[in-house]
């Protein structure tokens, strides 16, 4: 059986998502940057090894993101999946788990980009937003999509409001890819996404607030 990694450094609700979605594969071990991350605690619960890698612990961006390679290879996953991953990974690290490391990022990229989407978002006034599940390259934000969500900007939406409709796709697109990925259904060639066996609309989910 295939098997996973998970990467938090929060609340874990998409983490949670992923291991309630009962893939086609193994989840080996949740790993977190931050020890007060609440992710673990759940995952714990439900039996899933949890391991910190603070990144406070090392001097520099490359001594964590190699400790936090070793770490990872211990469990030797297939995928990996970073989920409210917090920490921008170097060019050695990323270049190790090509083509089987995915993020949700919560806006449609490539708009918005980095931290505070949901507050961008509202300040530039826009009417549609959503989230992104891509590979995970190098160049942050930017590796290629995978699928997209959509959701309307309503009138007087506040940030969490945003942020809660925004997530709620992030819990269906983010399963949906990480499965398409154990069954052998998804992979990068030559830097381009393809998705066997999926007839229309393969990439794309269009969907009102309701779901
Ligand atoms: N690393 C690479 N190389 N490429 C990507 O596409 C990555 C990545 C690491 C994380 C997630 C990303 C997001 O979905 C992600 C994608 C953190 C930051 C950031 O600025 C930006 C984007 C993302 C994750 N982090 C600060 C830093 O200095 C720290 C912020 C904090 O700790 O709160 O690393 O949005
Ligand atoms: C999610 O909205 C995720 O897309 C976003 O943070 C939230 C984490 O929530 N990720 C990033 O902003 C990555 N920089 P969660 O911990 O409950 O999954």
């Amino acid at each position: 059986m295939k098997s996973y990694v998970i990467l938090i450094s929060g609340r874990g609700s998409n983490m949670q998502s992923l291991i309630d979605a009962k893939l086609p594969g193994r989840c080996a071990a949740v790993i977190s940057n931050r020890p007060e991350a609440a992710g673990l605690a759940w995952a714990a619960e439900r039996g899933v090894p949890t391991v910190v890698v603070d990144h406070k612990a090392f001097p520099d961006r490359d001594a964590f993101d190699a400790a936090l390679a070793a770490e990872i290879e211990r469990h030797g996953p297939d995928l990996v999946l970073l989920a409210g991953f917090m920490r921008v990974l170097g060019r050695a690290f990323v270049e190790r788990f090509e083509g089987r490391m995915l993020n949700i990022h919560p806006s449609l990229l490539p708009a918005f980009p980095g931290l505070h989407t949901h507050r961008s978002v509202l300040e530039a006034g826009i009417r549609i937003h959503g989230c992104t599940v891509h590979f995970v390259t190098a160049s942050l934000d930017s590796g290629p999509v995978v699928v997209q969500a959509a959701v309307p900007v309503l009138q007087d939406d506040s940030e969490s409001a945003l942020a809660a409709r925004v997530l709620a796709q992030e819990h269906i697109v983010y399963p949906q890819a990480a499965r398409w990925f154990l069954e052998d259904r998804l992979s990068l060639v030559q830097g381009r996404v393809m998705l066997a066996g999926e007839t229309s609309g393969n990439g794309t989910a269009l969907r009102s607030p309701q779901g």
